[in-house]
């Protein structure tokens, strides 16, 4: 009898068991594909695995840290939070959720899951620590918002007197010429760069000073015309890979009057040579401000910077005070640029709502960090999508748009069309919605592992057609992506 039950209910668990292994068999197919860091498959592979049997909590949470990997953290928290939903127990689910919250500016709610994970491994040092170090974020946090809602926040300009801050004899680097950048300041500043040497603070205090100075008196969208002869050069994220930056430099020429360049954000973060990169890029745009010009991407905000690298890096090569001047300037980089009436640069896209003119754009007050929502954190954190209409954004930050936002905001602004950055291409360009929307990225091989071209787009003043170059990566010194990062950060991802 007892035998015969077992054939009689054998086929529905034979059915069961199949699914099992074949959906333990896509995992491992997975597995093998984010340890090769090709996290498209993986993620490709997991959700195979998640449409056999969606009742295993290991299948979130390891798709959930593929899309940390890839930045969807909207995706890798509901990832997460699934994977808790369907075994509260698990306590990787905790971690993944919890870093997914870190990685979005949320820091609080990536506390409650430490707390959790502390009180069941009441034991556990890691999860002790890493409960510490969040904590610890969580109070600085409060602890700034405090001091900002007192008056007026203060200048860290009006702390400083560079006036009477000496240079030692022994600094033998880089010196700017009764105060001002010039073009050999510039060359004399990229070779110590080079060689890993630091100018002296002083040098870095005058750049950040005349920066802040003169990205001030800029629109929140800047408005050039190319006559018909004129070129520029738009360049994506650079993220730190200060080696990769002057390689564009050497196939595209130096920034001068007859070669003017765009850079559309995202400077800084990851790559380890993040300071490098913006006191380069700030030079520049103080030695020709009327045909170099910088925007802001969602990485030029303290939540980022406090995560990616940016405030460790110039904590450890400098101190916290520059950071915060850093912060400052920021806040004074434009959020986007039109050129002849008929192209808009932006760093991620369009805006969750419709019905967005350039003159809302122009109204914007963008001396700030950036909102949660609204047209200043649309045009830092959208991105597109090939299907019409809007969608909840894979970041968990803003929204993704269609082909037909796009097309409606271009025909309602007079617009040809639109360039934007913010996301990795293997190509390091991306032409999208029927060409009314590109994509550039100018960080070949992104954080040493993503095997991307980069690439830039000319555009001329004649037809305003874009033509893409494309280019790789070059070696750089010894120094890994991410090694200034927040600890939480890096651990999280490992
Ligand atoms: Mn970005």
């Amino acid at each position: 009898m007892a035998h015969g039950a077992a054939v009689h209910g054998s086929k529905e668990e034979k059915k069961m068991a199949e699914e099992d292994k074949s959906a333990e068999l896509l995992k491992e197919k997975a597995n093998n594909y984010f340890k090769e860091k090709d996290y498209d498959n993986a993620i490709k592979y997991y959700s195979e695995a998640v449409d056999v049997n969606p009742s295993n909590a290991v299948y979130y949470s390891n798709r959930s840290l593929a899309y940390l990997r890839t930045e969807c953290y909207g995706y890798a928290l509901a990832d997460a939070t699934k994977a808790l939903e369907i075994d509260k127990n698990y306590i990787k689910g905790y971690y993944r959720r919890a870093t997914s919250n870190m990685a979005l500016g949320k820091f609080k709610a990536a506390l409650k899951d430490y707390e959790t994970v502390v009180k069941v491994r009441p034991n556990d040092k890691d999860a002790k620590m890493k409960y510490q170090e969040c904590n610890k974020i969580v109070k600085q946090k409060a602890f700034e918002r405090a001091i900002a809602s007192d008056e007026t926040k203060k200048s860290v300009v009006d702390s400083l007197d560079i006036e009477n801050m000496t240079i030692e004899d022994e600094y033998t680097g880089p010196k700017l010429e009764d105060g001002k950048v010039t073009s050999q300041f510039m060359k004399d500043m990229v070779e110590w760069f080079k060689d890993q040497k630091k100018i002296h603070r002083k040098c870095a205090y005058q750049i950040l000073i005349e920066a802040k100075d003169l990205l001030s008196k800029l629109p929140s969208m800047v408005e050039i015309t190319l006559k018909e002869t004129e070129m520029i050069t738009i360049c994506g994220d650079t993220h730190g890979q200060f080696y990769d930056l002057l390689h564009i430099f050497n196939l595209n020429g130096l920034p001068s009057p007859t070669n003017p360049y765009l850079f559309n954000g995202d400077f800084v973060d990851r790559g380890s040579f993040s300071l490098e990169v913006i006191l380069t890029l700030f030079g520049f745009k103080l030695l020709y401000p009327d045909c170099f010009y910088l925007l802001r991407g969602n990485h030029e905000t303290d939540n980022m910077n406090q995560m990616y690298g940016f405030e460790g890096e110039v904590k450890a090569k400098y101190t916290a005070q520059m950071f915060q001047l850093f912060s400052e300037v920021f806040q004074w980089l434009p959020l986007a640029q039109c050129i002849n009436g008929k192209v808009l640069v932006m760093h991620g896209g369009l805006f969750s709502e419709d019905g967005v003119t350039l003159e809302d754009i122009r109204r914007i007050e963008r001396n700030r960090q950036p909102p949660d929502s609204g047209p200043m954190c649309d045009l830092l954190w959208s991105d597109p999508q090939p299907q019409n209409g809007r969608s909840v954004s894979k970041r968990g930050v803003s929204c993704q748009f269609g082909p037909d936002v796009t097309e409606r905001f271009l025909a309602e602004n007079k617009l040809d069309f639109i360039i934007r950055s913010h996301e990795v291409k293997p190509e390091g360009y991306e032409v999208t919605h029927s060409g009314k929307c590109i994509t550039v990225f100018s960080a070949p091989n992104y954080c040493d592992q993503m095997a991307n071209k980069g690439a830039y787009i000319h555009l001329r003043g004649s037809d305003l057609k874009p033509e893409f170059h494309q280019f790789t990566a070059v070696a750089h010194p010894n120094v890994k992506p991410m090694a200034y990062a927040n600890s939480l950060m890096q651990m999280g991802m490992m």
